[in-house]
C-alpha cells in the first residue's frame, strides 16, 4: 500500500499546506468468473494489498475541485458544475463520482485532493475502480455522514465508469474493491447480489499473477461490444419466447442459446456459449475448493483461458504465450484475469513448482517479446476505509 505520509506530503505541498483525511481503496484479482457480471452471472474476486490512496479536504467553494495526480505529476482544477466535466482521463473519474455521489443525495462541493497508486495500471487489477472506491468512500465521509451504503458507493463507481468513462461493465470491480476483506475471496450472485466471503488458503499452492505489459484499455476497446453480444442473444431468446422473462444471459439455458443460433450468427453465439459455461464454472470451483481439490480449480481455470480466448476472443497472443508456459511448467490452473485485451493471466501454482515456473516464464517472454513479464505475488487484503 502507498504510504500515507507520501501522499500527505504531496497534499501539503500542491494546496494549502493543510491536512485532510485519507482513503484507500484496493485493486481486484478474480479466481474465476469472467464477463459474467453483467450477464447476471457469478464471479469470485478478492481485494488485494495494492490500490490507491487519496487525501482529501473540503475547501469551502461552492463547486470547485482542484485534484492533484500524484504518479502522473498533473494538477487539474474544475467545477462540479460544469456539464462537461474536466478532458484528463483521470480527472474525470473525480467528476463523475462526485455526480453519482450527488445523485444519492450527498451534498458534494468543493474539495482539494491529491491521490497515487500502487496497483498497475492496464494491468487488468481494476485501478479504474480502486480510484472511484476511494474517491468515493472520501466524499461518503467529508460531506455525506457515510450515509451512503457500500451497495450504494459499487453502483455509483459502475455509473461513473458508464456515464463519465463510456466502459459498460458490470458490478464486479467496484464490488471487490469496496466489499474485500483481507484473506478471503467473494462469491457474488450479480443477479441477486448476494454474496459470501470465502477464506482463502490454499493449502501447498499459490496465486501469482504474470503481467504481459500489454495495456489493457477498456474504454473505447471491444469490451462493450462484448456486453451487446451478449444483450443481443437474450433479445433474441426473449422474442422466441414471449411467455418468459430474459433479462440476462442468467436467465438463458444451454437449449434456448442453440435455438437462436442461426438468427443471432456465430460471433454472438460463441460469447454466449462461454458465457453460459463460465457461470457453471464459478460454481464448479466453489465446490471444488469446499472439497480442497486445487487441481480441479486448476482445470476450470484453463478451461476458462480456453473459452476467453477461443470463443470471446478477449486474449492476445502474448496472454496465450504465458498461458502455454504455465500448462508447460505442469502449474496447476492459469488464465487471462479480468477484462482481457492484455494485462495479467493469475496462475495457481504448487509451492515447490513456483520458482523453476516463474523463471522459465521470465526467461522465455524475454526471448520472444524483449522485456520480462512483471510478476505480482497475490495477497488478498481489505475493501475501502479511511486511514486517517
Ligand atoms: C472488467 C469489468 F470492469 C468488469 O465489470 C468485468 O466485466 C471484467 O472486466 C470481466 O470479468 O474488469
Amino acid at each position: 500500500m502507498i504510504d500515507i505520509e507520501f501522499v500527505r506530503s504531496r497534499f501539503i505541498k500542491h494546496f494549502d499546506g493543510k491536512t485532510g483525511n485519507v482513503y484507500t481503496s484496493p485493486g481486484r484479482i478474480n479466481l474465476i468468473g469472467e464477463h459474467t457480471d453483467y450477464n447476471g452471472g457469478f464471479v469470485f474476486p478478492g481485494a488485494v494489498d495494492k490500490g490507491i490512496t487519496a487525501e482529501m479536504r473540503i475547501n469551502g467553494t461552492e463547486d470547485t475541485v482542484m485534484a492533484y495526480a500524484i504518479d502522473l505529476k498533473d494538477r487539474v482544477d474544475f467545477k462540479l458544475n460544469d456539464p462537461a466535466g474536466p478532458k484528463a482521463s483521470w480527472a474525470r473519474y473525480i467528476y463523475g463520482i462526485a455526480k453519482e455521489m450527488q445523485k444519492l443525495g450527498v451534498p458534494v462541493k468543493g474539495f482539494n485532493i491529491a491521490f497515487a497508486g500502487d496497483v498497475p495500471l492496464g494491468a487488468g487489477m481494476s485501478s479504474s475502480a480502486a480510484m472511484e472506491s476511494c474517491f468515493a468512500c472520501g466524499l461518503n465521509d467529508l460531506f455525506g455522514d457515510n450515509k451512503v451504503s457500500q451497495w450504494d458507493m459499487v453502483l455509483a463507481g459502475q455509473a461513473t465508469e458508464h456515464n463519465y468513462c463510456g466502459v459498460k461493465c458490470g458490478i464486479m470491480d467496484q464490488f471487490a474493491s469496496v466489499f474485500g476483506k483481507a484473506g478471503c475471496l467473494m462469491r457474488l450472485d450479480c443477479r441477486s447480489r448476494e454474496f459470501e466471503y470465502f477464506p482463502f488458503k490454499p493449502d501447498g499452492y499459490r496465486l501469482v499473477l504474470l503481467d504481459s505489459v500489454v495495456k489493457h484499455q477498456l474504454a473505447g476497446s471491444p469490451y462493450n461490444d462484448r456486453r451487446n453480444s451478449c444483450e443481443n442473444v437474450v433479445k433474441h431468446i426473449q422474442a422466441k419466447h414471449p411467455e418468459g422473462k430474459f433479462e440476462t444471459l442468467r436467465d438463458c439455458t444451454w437449449e434456448q442459446l442453440d435455438e437462436v443460433r442461426a438468427e443471432v450468427g456465430e460471433e454472438d453465439y460463441k460469447r454466449a456459449k462461454f458465457v453460459l459455461g463460465e457461470k457453471d464454472r464459478v460454481l464448479a470451483v466453489c465446490d471444488a475448493l469446499n472439497e480442497g481439490d486445487y487441481e480441479k480449480v486448476g482445470e476450470l481455470m484453463y478451461q476458462t483461458h480456453e473459452g476467453l480466448s477461443k470463443d470471446y476472443e478477449v486474449s492476445c497472443e502474448e496472454l496465450d504465450f504465458l498461458n502455454d508456459i504455465a500448462k508447460a511448467n505442469e502449474v496447476t490452473g492459469s488464465r487471462i484475469m479480468g477484462g482481457g485485451f492484455g494485462g495479467c493471466t493469475i496462475n495457481l501454482v504448487r509451492n515447490d513448482l513456483y520458482k523453476k515456473f516463474i523463471a522459465d516464464a521470465k526467461e522465455k517472454f524475454n526471448a520472444k517479446y524483449g522485456h520480462e513479464p512483471k510478476v505480482y505475488d497475490v495477497v488478498i487484503g481489505d475493501g475501502s476505509r479511511r486511514l486517517c
